[in-house]
């Protein structure tokens, strides 16, 4: 029934023997170079293959506009096909062995068998998501008009019972944490009573909280609209820090990058996020005007080394809780899923890696100094350094590719798939 992964390691090795000469031509360039500097490029190998980002079982498959969805050939059916694939971006890029998973579109009725599965290909679940922004087929009540903050409260009750489902199939499956992201919210002025809603959206909250596993974390995530157009329930960090700190010591706020305002600043709501104690996860992906979903550090790199410039200050500094659950949240609308997350995962590894160059000392001098320019240049010094000799060499060594993307095309691996997962009918329309 299930295929093994045909990107095998002897594939990527044998696919990374031509080219290591040059790596280390250049990584050795590149590790006197950062000699200069002080900087020791051993140890940023070895941070860069300590980076951990989980995937999203989502994003495995073609996603689409409220316009369309076009599906390409052989994307995975099931969420034991999602997890072959998720085999594949971990392989070659060896930092995703985390899944994160959504109900109910992950639902099994055998978790034991889904666990067993992850495990033989090297995954574990991390963090479960729950789905109150859309209807199920059979289900009772409606979610149009909202759903944990909805004015009935049997639609609140059927919500929370839906976000419990979801810890008892994340203990089966060995998670750790649970997202609540919900669609509620109004599209016109006058619709929802803000502070009314909030409440109820809150004493839900509180339903789901005290369910949670002792050593779980609950991670509740915050976007200022869409699909409601005019206000939405839990709208900005400052109201999900609100939330999170009535709920108690293991909620945490949760940063989708695409979730915020146009040039709202977002590295600025992670530093404040980290002082307060209460950043929890991040939901990584790009954006030019609205939750685009696009590929991590596709459209904004210098946005994304920043917030891990902030990222990496408080784990050097020691404050707690960094780093933050990692996870990606994209949509692969026009490219091939297995490679947006790949590219996606070495982006973020890129910026994390950066981040460490940064010359913290010389930074805070010129901070102190009021010395706008150079405080500046220090950060430009580390966003500009090409790292990518670092990155390839990080991944040779943990077996996975130097050229990931030229790897998975020579390797067929999407042909393959399209030939033993003939395609269904699905809906042309949604996000996912
Ligand atoms: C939302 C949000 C959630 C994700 C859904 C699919 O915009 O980002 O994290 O679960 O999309
Ligand atoms: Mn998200
Ligand atoms: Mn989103």
């Amino acid at each position: 029934m299930h295929n093994r992964v045909s990107v095998t390691d002897t594939f990527i090795q044998e696919a990374n023997a031509p080219h290591i000469a040059a790596l280390e031509e250049d990584y050795d360039h590149l590790a006197r170079q950062l000699a200069r500097r002080g900087v020791d490029a051993e140890a940023l190998v070895e941070r860069a293959m300590a980076f951990r980002v989980a995937v999203p079982s989502w994003g495995l498959g073609s996603g689409g506009t409220r316009f369309a969805r076009f599906a390409i050939p052989g994307e995975p059916r099931n969420v034991f096909e999602k997890l072959e694939d998720a085999e594949v971006v971990c392989k070659l890029a060896r930092s995703t062995p985390g899944i994160s998973l959504h109900l109910p579109w992950d639902r099994t009725d055998n978790s034991a068998e889904l666990r067993a599965f992850a495990k033989a290909r090297g995954l574990f679940f991390d963090s479960m998501n729950s789905n109150t922004f859309q209807d199920q087929p059979g289900q009772p009540l409606s979610y149009k008009f909202g759903s944990l903050s909805h004015t009935d409260p049997d639609v609140r009750r059927q919500a929370i019972d839906h976000n419990l489902e979801c810890l008892e199939t994340g203990q089966a499956l060995g998670a750790r944490a649970h997202t609540v992201w919900i669609g509620d919210g109004g599209n016109f002025p006058g619709q929802q009573h803000f502070r009314r809603a909030l409440e109820r959206y809150l004493d839900s909250l509180k339903t789901i909280y005290g369910a949670l596993p002792g050593d779980w974390r609950m991670f509740i995530e915050h976007k200022f609209y869409e699909p409601a157009f005019y206000s939405t329930v839990l709208n900005d960090w400052g109201t999900s820090y609100y939330c999170a700190r009535e709920l108690g010591d293991r909620a945490f706020s949760l940063v989708d990058l695409g979730h915020h305002g146009p040039n709202v600043n977002v590295e600025m709501i992670v530093a404040r996020l980290i002082q307060f104690g209460k950043l929890g996860g991040f939901h990584f992906n790009d954006s030019h005007y609205g939750d685009d979903d696009l590929d991590a550090g596709s459209v904004k790199p210098f946005q994304l080394f920043l917030i891990f410039n902030e990222l990496v200050d408080a784990e050097l500094s020691g404050v707690g809780g960094v780093p933050p659950a990692y996870m990606l949240d994209q949509s692969h609308n026009v490219t091939d899923p297995i490679e947006s997350l790949v590219t996606s995962s070495i982006e973020l590894v890129r910026a994390y890696v950066q981040a460490h160059l940064v010359d913290r000392e010389a930074l805070a001098a010129y901070q102190d100094a009021n010395d706008p320019l150079m405080a500046l240049q220090t950060l430009k010094h580390a966003f500009t350094t090409d790292v990518t000799p670092i990155l390839a060499t990080a991944r040779v060594r943990a077996s996975g590719a130097i050229d990931p993307i030229a790897v998975y095309r020579s390797s067929g691996y999407r042909r393959h798939a399209s030939e033993r997962r003939p395609a269904e009918a699905r809906s042309s329309a949604g996000i996912v």
